[in-house]
This record gives structure tokens, C-alpha cells and sequence, in this order.
């Protein structure tokens, strides 16, 4: 199941474990599930870190762009955490890729006067729309955002995480193919990181108890096959 990993992704595991963002334990997910690792995007705070995680996230975008997927008009991070990643990473596709492209995001608490609403940013109306968001698991969150886009008159082509937990979704299958077929299909969802590459780091660490408790989640809640 162990791949090998890229410098890119083993810095940021690095960097993620130096802050906490990255812990190994026991911790209940939105999903109800009991989980022996989490990862809170919230603690990659500071101008390196940031720069660390938006450069990684803009070469996931660049590698697979044209296929699987396509050229989109708008990089949308649901709120909280996927507003200043999404805002940092289209800085970075615009500094270091050549790639122009319009930056939304929404309000958790739609705003009642002034332009009011819940998005902000540029109009994702008629546009093709990539979501940028933290983690996925069971795919709730993805989903949200997916609905909100298509309610104002998006196109959503994709999705880009920091973390693919590869596990299973709503409907018992992977979580990646069921939110994949609702964006466009194979390839459309892609992760700097996946669960299989924090077990590859637990095995090259020798952290053989943490990943021992990996496995196990994984029986239980990964994707088969
Ligand atoms: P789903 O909505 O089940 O896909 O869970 C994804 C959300 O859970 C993320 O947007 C986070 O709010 C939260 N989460 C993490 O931030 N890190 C994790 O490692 C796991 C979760 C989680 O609760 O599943």
C-alpha cells in the first residue's frame, strides 16, 4: 500500500507534525468515526507555512491541468479555512504557473445589507468553478459546496484537497468516486496528500505503532480495492 513520496509532500507532513496541524492519536470526525490521526489546516498559520502549503497546492492544480482536469475560471475556498488557502493559491498559480484565475469564496452567515448574500469574490455564474478545500472524508462538506456553486449558477469541474482520507463515503463506496461523479467524473478530484502517504511516512519513520492503528482504521473505513 506504500508508496514513495514526493520531497513536496514530505516536507509538508514535516512541517504539519512541527505544529500540530498533523496528530497521531484518537479523535471523533464530523462523520461520527473514530479516527487515530486528524488534520487541522487551521494551525499551518504562518507566511512560510502558507507558502509551503498554497506552492504545494498549486503544483497538484498544474499537474493536472488539461487532463483529467479542465481549464476553469474560478478557484473557490469554502469558508473558514478554504478562504485564505484558496486566495493564497491563486497568487501562486499567478507568480509561479502563469495562470490567471478568479478567486471566490462564501459566508458561513449570509450577510443582510449592503451587496448582502453569501458569496464573495468574483460571480462564479456560467463559470467553470475548481473547489479547494482542507480535508475529505465522508464527503459532507464537498457536497455543500458542490450544491452552493451549482445554486448560483456554477459549473463545478473539480475539486483539490490538502488531504484525501480515501475513505468511505454516504453511500458506501469511495467517497473520491461519489464526489468525482458529481464533478465530472474519473481524475477530477486530486490531493496534495493522501492517507496512503501518511502510512508511507509512518513506514519510512519506523512509527510502526501509529501505523499499526492505521491500518486497522483503514479495514474499517478505507476504500476497498
Ligand atoms: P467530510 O465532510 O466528512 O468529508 O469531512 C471533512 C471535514 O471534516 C473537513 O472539512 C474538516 O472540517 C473535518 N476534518 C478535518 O479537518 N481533518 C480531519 O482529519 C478529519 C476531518 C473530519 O472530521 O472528517
Amino acid at each position: 500500500m506504500a508508496g514513495s513520496l514526493q520531497p513536496y509532500q514530505a516536507e509538508l507532513i514535516k512541517q504539519s507534525m512541527s505544529v500540530g496541524a498533523l496528530k497521531f492519536g484518537s479523535f471523533t470526525l464530523k462523520s461520527g468515526r473514530t479516527s487515530p490521526y486528524f488534520f487541522n489546516a487551521g494551525l499551518l498559520s504562518t507566511g512560510p507555512l502558507l507558502y509551503t502549503l498554497a506552492s504545494a497546492y498549486a503544483s497538484t492544480i498544474s499537474k493536472s491541468l488539461s487532463s483529467p482536469l479542465p481549464k476553469f475560471d474560478v478557484l473557490f475556498g469554502p469558508a473558514y479555512k478554504g478562504i485564505s488557502l484558496a486566495a493564497c493559491t491563486a497568487l501562486i498559480l499567478h507568480k509561479e504557473h502563469s495562470l490567471d484565475v478568479g478567486f471566490a469564496y462564501d459566508r458561513k452567515e449570509p450577510k443582510d445589507h449592503g451587496e448582502g448574500g453569501s458569496m464573495v469574490g468574483v460571480s462564479v455564474e456560467g463559470k467553470k468553478v475548481l473547489i479547494l478545500d482542507d480535508v475529505m472524508t465522508a464527503g459532507t462538506a464537498i457536497r455543500g459546496s458542490i450544491d452552493l456553486i451549482k445554486k448560483h449558477g456554477g459549473e463545478v469541474v473539480g475539486v483539490v484537497l490538502i488531504l484525501d482520507r480515501e475513505e468511505l463515503g454516504k453511500e458506501g463506496g469511495s467517497t473520491v468516486k461519489e464526489v468525482e461523479a458529481l464533478v465530472g467524473g474519473p481524475g477530477r478530484v486530486t490531493a496534495i496528500l493522501k492517507m496512503r502517504d501518511l502510512m508511507a511516512w509512518l513506514e519510512k519513520s519506523g512509527e510502526t505503532a501509529c501505523l499499526e492503528q492505521m491500518r486497522e482504521y483503514w479495514e474499517k473505513y478505507g476504500i476497498k480495492g
